[in-house]
């Protein structure tokens, strides 16, 4: 089965995505994510310039072989550029498997380990009743579990909050906007917000809050402390993660679970949290760590140290890279949730797609490869638009992690 084409697709329907599409000398198709958001070009680049040239011959059947030429065979290692562009081969591979063979992805990946994968959604408000609001809405759309964000009483705007009722979008103008920081109104606001959500929503919905980046080891440890009355999901990176070892304080000073993995690319990345037990989910998605092939490997090797699954699932993700991650939940022992940014109506009439959503869960449906189709002529329709994740500083002007 040679792969004879290799195109970089390009396309805006209300956001940028990357696509790759591998064909076939038998005609067969395979589409893979290579959206990185704010850097879609680079990986555009990476593909064309380095990676399409050595597809073009290959055995599509041969998908581990061709991870490994593309990492060990590239001598740069690891990255956010690179192991994007190796994610989309490898997406594209297994969905080429899956079309040859008749079966769906996740039979070829062991077959099910549950019925449908839990999703979780995010609600997010400018202040508390708009946040209850939004909760209250998630639970009527079937939502069992919710990430909770709110505006904060002394801050001009805040991270994961969307605007006039739009679908939260961070990646807002071409060149980054900036938008500002202070963390002791965010330390204070935080256990209020949690507590106003239990009084209204009761104690059985399940809760998960995103600290995106922004404390030091010893405040995320305090912030842990003073939530763990509200038995949150999981706490979502709240603490910059190159730092791996500054988990450690954070584990050893609260239960609070804690989930960490949405910008790693790598097993190397997670290695040290996921062997000490730092960490109770690994968030790392199928397009930034490598593909299906990578991303189990970093699932089997959590699943020895009880950390489970939590996928990274934003809308700046594509619908290949959903349809991918929801047939590796459905098919890991160590499944935990699943993150759910619905798309927009014309983003799915792009990339048609079998995957379903119904009271609360995800299923990758059972048509054969990844389920997920592009429509190039829609797609030629919408031209990429540059469009970048903002930058955050202090009051006083220093950068702070966003
Ligand atoms: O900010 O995917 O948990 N989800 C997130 C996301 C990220 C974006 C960055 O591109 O933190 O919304
Ligand atoms: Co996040």
């Amino acid at each position: 089965m040679k792969i004879i084409d290799a195109a970089v697709i390009v396309t805006c329907p209300d956001r940028n995505f990357v696509t790759l599409k591998l064909t076939t000398e038998d005609g067969l198709t395979g589409l893979g994510d290579a959206t990185l958001n704010g850097r879609e070009m680079a990986v555009v680049a990476y593909l064309h310039e380095h990676v399409v040239p050595t597809l073009l011959g290959r055995d599509a059947t041969r998908i581990e072989d061709t991870w490994q030429y593309l990492y060990k065979g590239a001598y740069w290692r690891r990255g956010p550029v690179t192991m994007t562009a190796i994610a989309a081969v490898d997406m594209a591979l297994w969905d080429l498997l899956g079309k040859a063979t008749g079966l769906p992805v996740h039979r070829l990946l062991g077959g099910r380990c549950r019925t449908s994968a839990r999703v979780y959604a995010h609600a997010s408000g400018r202040d508390l009743p708009e946040l209850l609001d939004a909760v209250t809405a998630a639970r009527e759309a079937g939502y069992t579990a919710v990430r909770v964000q709110s505006g904060i009483p002394g801050i001009p705007s805040t991270y994961g909050v969307s605007k006039d009722g739009t679908p939260y979008e961070p990646a807002d103008s071409a060149v980054p906007s900036e938008s500002v920081w202070s963390t002791p109104p965010y330390l204070r606001h935080l256990p209020r917000m949690l507590a106003a959500v239990r009084e209204a929503h009761g104690e059985e919905l399940d809760l998960l809050h995103d600290v995106h980046h922004r404390l030091t080891p010893n405040e995320a440890a305090r912030l842990g402390r003073d939530v763990e009355e509200f038995r949150l999901f999981w706490l979502e990176d709240p603490v910059p993660s190159e730092l791996q070892e500054g988990y450690r304080h954070l584990r050893h000073h609260t239960t609070t679970p804690i989930a960490v993995g949405e910008v790693f690319n790598t097993i190397w990345d997670c290695q040290q949290l996921i062997g000490e037990q730092l960490i109770d989910f690994i968030r790392t998605s199928v397009t930034h760590a490598g593909g299906i092939t990578h991303l189990r490997r970093i699932l089997f090797f959590a699943d020895l140290y009880a950390v489970r699954s939590g996928s990274h699932g934003a809308t700046d993700l594509s619908p290949v890279a959903m349809a991918a991650a929801l047939h590796v939940d459905v098919s890991v022992p160590n499944f935990g949730i699943q993150e759910r940014m619905p798309h927009t109506a014309l983003t799915d009439a792009v990339f048609p797609h079998a995957y379903t959503f119904a009271d609360g869960t995800m299923d990758p449906g059972e048509q054969p490869g990844l389920g997920v189709e592009l429509d190039e002529e829609l797609a030629a329709r919408h031209p990429y638009r540059p469009a970048s994740l903002p930058v955050n500083r202090l009051a006083d002007g220093t950068v702070h992690s966003w």
